[in-house]
């Protein structure tokens, strides 16, 4: 039986946003740069019959993608919020068609409707799992391990997720921090679920190298080229043995589309942010069910927020691979959740309570909080 994702509308009287800015556990470095504080935009849906809390996962700077906390913040506050404030209600399934008019900017509206989304839920008492069409009560849990000083230090780092019951290693890589890097980890722990992440950090002209991890026999490379190579994409995975898996490239389910008509992938990362939301989200994974090609939950330095939403998209029948769907404590030392998700022999569970199904603390929210705005109806 088809799912029907629909929710009651809600009325909604304002918005509060607030920049955070959480220190890292550990610096968190890709090809694009290190970062030792997250700096994120929290969303809390103002509704009549209660709140709804969202998470726009821009970073600081745009590097990973166009969009960045400022830039959020802007837009936001200046077009998005009012244009969702002029409704007098409005469904969760109708929020992005309220903001489409405005080009872009989809992790803002990505948080935005995940803040309407929770209110609604949370109003009806029915979980985000079970309104997405979530099929498992738990999901694996892979870790997102960034370049450290040398391979050894890289294979330090890995053994201690290894310990704590991570079932699937993503490294981060670059050109001069590749195939030394693969071959220590490969070495040292033999045949585990291992993959690499480029972050765009190469050209065509790098096939050869690229074609050197072949030998690893990894689940996949992830997105080696920019963004917008999607022709080149394809080119490159006819040259690798290794599948090629897209993720900033997939920024909505006709960019994917469009990337498997192509041959530019055979596997896809799905992130809601990048791609709008859960709603596009869940179009992403449904077509790419439909065409029998394996997909996997991104992650973004998610919050308690997110992490509980990125928990119910992972445990919907597509997602065959695990995900970044990593325990809280893989980056935060303090959540602003009550209950931040740990990991449980290797899985993490997909919460069960109405909305997102967590709570907010809101001492551990204030603390880190350095800017905050409300705006009314
Ligand atoms: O587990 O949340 C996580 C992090 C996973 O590596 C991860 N995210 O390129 O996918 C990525 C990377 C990222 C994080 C990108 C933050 C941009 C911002």
């Amino acid at each position: 039986m088809p799912i029907a994702r629909t929710a009651a509308p809600v009325t909604l009287d304002g918005f509060e946003l607030r920049v955070l800015h959480i220190p890292l556990v550990s610096p968190f470095t890709t090809s694009f740069g290190t970062e030792s504080v997250r700096e994120v935009i929290v969303v809390r849906a103002l509704a009549d019959g209660g709140e709804g809390w969202g998470e726009i996962v821009t970073q600081e700077a745009p590097l990973y993608s166009s969009e960045y906390t400022r830039g959020a913040w802007d837009v936001a506050t200046r077009w998005l919020i009012p244009a969702l404030l002029e409704r007098a209600t409005v469904t969760p399934e109708e929020v992005a068609d309220v903001l489409e008019p405005f080009v872009g900017h989809r992790m803002a509206k990505a948080g935005l409707e995940l803040a309407v989304l929770d209110a609604a839920l949370r109003a009806e008492v029915r979980p985000l799992g079970e309104y997405l069409g979530a099929v498992h009560d738990r999901v694996p849990s892979g870790v997102s391990v960034g370049i450290q000083r040398d391979p050894a230090g890289l294979v330090e780092t890995v053994r201690g997720y290894l310990d704590e019951g991570y079932v699937r290693i993503k490294i981060k890589i670059k050109p001069g921090r590749d195939i030394e890097d693969t071959a220590a980890v490969r070495d040292a722990f033999g045949a585990i679920p291992l993959q690499v992440d480029a972050n765009s950090a190469y050209t065509l002209a790098d096939a050869d190298t690229l074609a050197e991890l072949d030998r690893f026999d990894l689940l996949l490379i992830e997105q080696p080229l920019q963004e917008d190579d999607i022709v080149d994409h394809a080119t490159l995975a006819r040259r690798l043995k290794t599948p090629v898996c897209l993720d900033e490239s997939i920024v909505s389910a006709k960019a994917a589309a469009d990337a498997l008509a192509l041959g530019s992938a055979s596997v896809i990362n799905i992130k809601a942010g990048r791609v709008g939301g859960y709603l596009e989200a869940v179009r992403v994974h449904d077509l790419c069910r439909q065409a029998s090609v394996p997909v996997w939950c991104g992650g973004m330095l998610e919050t308690g927020i997110g992490r509980a939403a990125n928990a119910a998209l992972a445990a919907l029948p597509g997602f065959t691979l695990p995900g970044d769907v990593s325990a809280s404590s893989r980056f935060y030392l303090r959540d602003i959740v009550t209950e931040p998700a740990v990991l449980e022999q290797g899985h993490v569970r997909v919460p069960t309570a109405p909305g997102i199904g967590v709570d907010i603390d809101p001492v551990a929210l204030d603390e880190v909080t350095v800017e905050k705005v409300v705006l009314r109806r």
